[in-house]
């Protein structure tokens, strides 16, 4: 599952991918048009994961992990024309969007919109994704239309229903809102798929501020979330980035200065994960402690699955336990004694932090 970083130009998209992949890209302070991806795999932070490996010091420990990509800016008015292909390629390529938007001011690095206002950009890049999409929704129109005449009349019905899910996205787009925030029925979705449109793509926003702003995180945060559908957070890049090249004490240390409990970027990594409709479930023991990444509402067979296809294959019952009720017992065997330990079937949803041990036979 991949995350897409996007947003203008010199807005600290590098600066706060280093910050949250622990790598060195460089930054620079001249938007930089590189048509090079950075990619770099983050662990989800979830403190139930370590209290397991505290709890069994397993010899090996597999943490979730989602994957961030990093692009070059995109310019204002692009849409125009078209995004780039490489930009239509890269947004329809990832699984969801991080908008980072520009709320620092730094006169060595000017805003190339010469004044810092995150409410404009929030709006220019989804307008950027919005004009891409109605043109191409314009040009299958036609086409249909076209298609509609020529066709012989068993063949229209199809195109039809085509055509009205069509009409609907140009209906949501003339009015200037993107296609994430219409419900679609799996046709309407399987389209936005097919036709790699662009303001379907779950968008988060990350308001980047400065270190100036660090108090008032959260009322900015509100301040530019565009609507309900959008979560938005606020962090200061580079802080964070600070943070990041620190070990584990001086973190500590620096953290208790600042009066936070946690980097800003854990919560973006967490919120990033719950945005792409993902959860996870645990599997515990001597050998090895793992958390394993599922879509919300997967089922206990979907979930034995992505251990092994064997254990899908020869299903029988999932052993599970809630996270709290194991924590709660204290151990896998007393949860027996107090009755918290369940034999789920294979239609069983699988809820966030269950801990699972297949039974199966092959
Ligand atoms: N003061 C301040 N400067 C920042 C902050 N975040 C980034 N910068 C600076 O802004 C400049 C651009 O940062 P980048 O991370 O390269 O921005 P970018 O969005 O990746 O830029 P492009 O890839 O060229 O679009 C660098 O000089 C950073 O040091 C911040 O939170 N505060
Ligand atoms: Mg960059």
């Amino acid at each position: 599952m991949k995350i897409g970083i996007i947003g203008l130009p010199l807005t600290g998209k590098t600066t706060i991918f280093n910050a949250l992949t622990g790598s060195d890209e460089m930054t620079a302070n001249f938007a930089s048009q590189s048509t090079e991806h950075h990619v770099g795999v983050v662990e989800v932070p979830d403190p139930r994961f370590e209290t397991l490996v505290n709890m069994y010091e397993p010899k090996k420990q597999v943490p979730a992990t989602i994957e961030f990509v990093d692009v070059a800016g995109i310019s204002k008015g692009a849409g125009k024309q078209g995004l780039s292909t490489e930009m239509v390629q890269f947004i329809r390529d990832v699984d969801a969007l991080l908008h980072v938007v520009r709320s620092f001011e730094n006169e060595s690095v000017p805003h190339t919109e010469g004044s810092i206002d995150p409410a404009r950009d929030i709006e220019t890049i989804d307008t950027e994704l919005i004009l891409n999409d109605l043109m191409f929704v314009e040009k299958r129109l036609e086409k249909l239309e076209k298609d509609l005449l020529r066709l012989p009349k068993d063949k229209r019905p199809q195109l039809e229903h085509e055509k009205k899910a069509l009409l609907r996205f140009q209906t949501q787009l003339e009015a200037e809102k993107p296609l994430r925030s219409l419900d679609l029925d799996a046709d309407e979705a399987k389209w936005c798929r097919q036709y790699a449109l662009l303001s379907v793509q779950p968008m988060m926003i990350l308001l980047n501020v400065g270190e100036d702003q660090l108090t008032a995180i959260d009322d900015l945060a509100q301040q530019y979330t565009p609507n309900a559908e959008t979560p938005t957070m606020a962090i200061c890049g580079k802080v964070e980035a600070e943070i990041a090249q620190l070990d584990d004490d001086d973190k500590a240390l620096f953290m208790t200065e600042m009066g936070i409990t946690e980097p800003g970027l854990n919560r973006v990594i967490r919120a990033s994960y719950d945005l792409l409709g993902l959860h996870c479930f645990f599997t515990v023991g001597k050998d090895e402690v793992r958390a394993w990444t599922i879509r919300k509402g997967d089922n206990a067979v979907t979930a034995a699955g992505k251990i092994h296809s064997d254990l899908a294959r020869g299903f029988i019952r999932a052993e599970t336990v809630a996270y709290e009720d194991l924590i709660q017992a204290g151990s896998w065997a007393k949860t027996k004694e107090v009755g918290t330990f369940r034999l789920e079937g294979k239609e069983y949803i699988v809820q966030d932090g269950d801990i699972l041990s297949i039974r199966f036979n092959v």
